[in-house]
């Protein structure tokens, strides 16, 4: 995600002796600077990952409300969240890979304009149009309805006043759809902007490595990471087919000792002091973490070895 907003330099992380101009309690946390969660699901409905320092959501503001939202019109969900010290208001643009969707705006026959009290209904899912969600929140009053890789959207909407309609809407659209009418407006989705790259060391010159392969895979750890030891069979089972390289925030003897007592039995090095800072949010390295370079160029940056068959399947 990108983060679409003034007064943090690093990603996610508000520097805790930096003053903000306007704010004077900005130095200070009600919630411990707690960095935020996002968890991952895969397109087959598996085990979730948490990629918030990833995706670029590990905000460390206290927040406070939280609204999803279409806020860029191109078909999926962004995040708009309010803090109670500066910053005040952050926008977080999805521009991760997304599945097909709809939008769907209803207009009731009668009452509010609103269609508050409607429900959608798709694939036994219920989206309810609802006017407020969580703490001191608005939301727009649309129901978003993810459908992964299907064409179209098989729509019942069951009406405040009891009436039922089936609407088939095509993916890829915002549809008005009112009571008795069925469709009666649309606008297709913008087109989405291409994947930014992620700000991590772009190339494995940066992390003072030289390809030995076309396809080398980083992991970055620390003594006594458990997530870091988890992810070693995942790492082995690729070892024969990549450069497989683990880099440490410890020198000499200590990076040996940790890399062994994490199993970790392919090449070791240091991570490097620049590329150690770049990475880390308040001091902490976001971990567990791994980089994918083809040719020496970074392609892809995985929360674990969940997806990394995959990416490594990719031509
Ligand atoms: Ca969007």
């Amino acid at each position: 995600m990108a983060q679409a907003t003034a007064g943090e330099q690093k990603r996610g992380s508000i520097p805790r002796t930096a003053p903000v101009e306007g704010s004077d309690d900005a130095t200070m946390s009600f919630s411990g600077w707690e960095p935020k969660k996002l968890w991952l699901t895969p397109p087959d409905g598996g085990q979730s990952t948490e990629c918030a320092f990833t995706e670029g959501f590990d905000s460390r503001a206290d927040g406070r409300s939280l609204v999803a939202a279409d806020l860029d019109g191109d078909g999926d969900l962004d995040l708009l969240m309010r803090n109670r010290a500066a910053p005040k208001l952050q926008l977080f643009e999805n521009e991760g890979p997304s599945g097909r969707a709809v939008e769907v705006e209803l207009v009731p026959d009668g009452g509010s304009p609103f269609g508050e009290g409607a429900r959608v209904f798709e694939s036994g899912r219920a989206f309810p149009v609802v006017l407020a969600r969580g703490y001191a929140t608005s939301v727009d009053p649309v129901v978003h309805v993810g459908l992964g890789q299907r064409a179209k959207a098989s729509l019942e909407v069951r009406w405040r006043s009891g009436a039922v309609e089936q609407v088939e809407v095509p993916a890829g659209q915002r549809v008005r759809v009112s009571e008795g009418q069925g469709v009666t407006a649309s606008r297709p989705f913008v087109d989405k902007p291409a994947e930014a790259a992620p700000p991590f060391p772009a190339s494995l010159g940066a992390l003072g490595l030289t390809a030995s392969a076309d396809t080398t895979v980083v992991q970055l750890f620390l003594k006594g990471c458990a997530p870091c030891a988890a992810e070693v069979p995942a790492l082995r089972a690729v070892e024969k087919r990549v450069q497989l390289v683990s880099l440490g925030l410890h020198e000499g003897a200590a990076l040996t000792e940790a890399a062994a007592s994490l199993g970790i039995t392919w090449a070791v090095s240091a991570l490097p002091a620049p590329a150690a800072d770049a990475l880390s949010t308040a001091g902490s390295l976001p971990l567990p973490i791994l980089l994918v370079y083809r040719k020496g160029a970074l392609t892809r940056v995985l929360p674990g070895p969940r997806a990394l068959e995959a990416v490594l399947a990719e031509p």
